[in-house]
């Protein structure tokens, strides 16, 4: 298997950490990709139309994205139980509140990187991080008991969308009123997949 891959990614970290933690990280070749809407560089736009990575290739059939569907793929593939099946829909949820916040973090750097600075516009900046917040708050209040216990899918998206706010978004504090929720990334982070996988670059 090849892995389109970029070290700042978090969704592409998302996969990097789900090959770790399942004893897969020997069966991909990384390969390493960037590009953006406006100059999609060396992203590979056979596999992924959308131009966005990460991108899974594979012998026995078409090339996977997104980030969700290689991580579950890559569970199946290895019985991983990442997706535990009470807890399913729980799992899927936190997994798909984590990757909007990342997108939100994205699209924030996206805006000063891509735009030139006349047409930047500091509201729409200002409701992605809106955004992030209300994830967090909702997160603190409402779904630290999901963090608990054997290592999901869910966790491994929120460690990596967390990890990002750090690497990006260092100066917004995100800790700051959310004891609970930094004390499990604390813990999350000295997982030895997540020390491997610390976003570069
Ligand atoms: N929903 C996608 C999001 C992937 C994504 O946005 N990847 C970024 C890298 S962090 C990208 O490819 N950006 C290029 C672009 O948007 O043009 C997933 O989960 O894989």
């Amino acid at each position: 298997m090849q892995l389109y891959d970029n070290p700042a990614s978090p969704f592409c970290r998302k996969v990097r950490v789900v090959l770790i933690e399942t004893g897969q990280i020997d069966a991909v070749e990384v390969l390493p990709a960037a590009g953006t809407a406006l100059d999609p560089g060396q992203m590979p736009l056979a596999e992924n139309p959308l131009g966005k990575i990460p991108v899974l290739t594979r012998p026995e059939g078409p090339a996977l994205h997104d980030s969700r569907v290689i991580c579950r793929y890559l569970d199946a593939r290895a019985g991983g139980g990442l997706y535990p099946e009470s807890r399913l829909w729980e799992v899927l949820t936190l997994e798909a509140t984590a990757d909007g916040i990342m997108d939100a973090a994205v699209l924030m750097v996206y805006e000063t990187r891509c735009r030139p600075e006349a047409e930047r516009s500091a509201p729409w900046v200002e409701g992605q991080w809106d955004r992030v917040t209300r994830a967090l708050d909702a997160i603190e209040a409402r779904w630290i008991s999901q963090l608990a216990g054997p290592l999901t899918m869910g966790q491994i998206a929120l460690g990596c969308a967390l990890g990002y706010l750090d690497f990006r978004h260092g100066a917004c504090d995100w800790r700051q009123g959310r004891e609970s929720l930094a004390a499990w990334e604390a813990g999350i982070a000295r997982r030895p997949a997540m020390e491997q996988t610390a976003p570069g670059g």
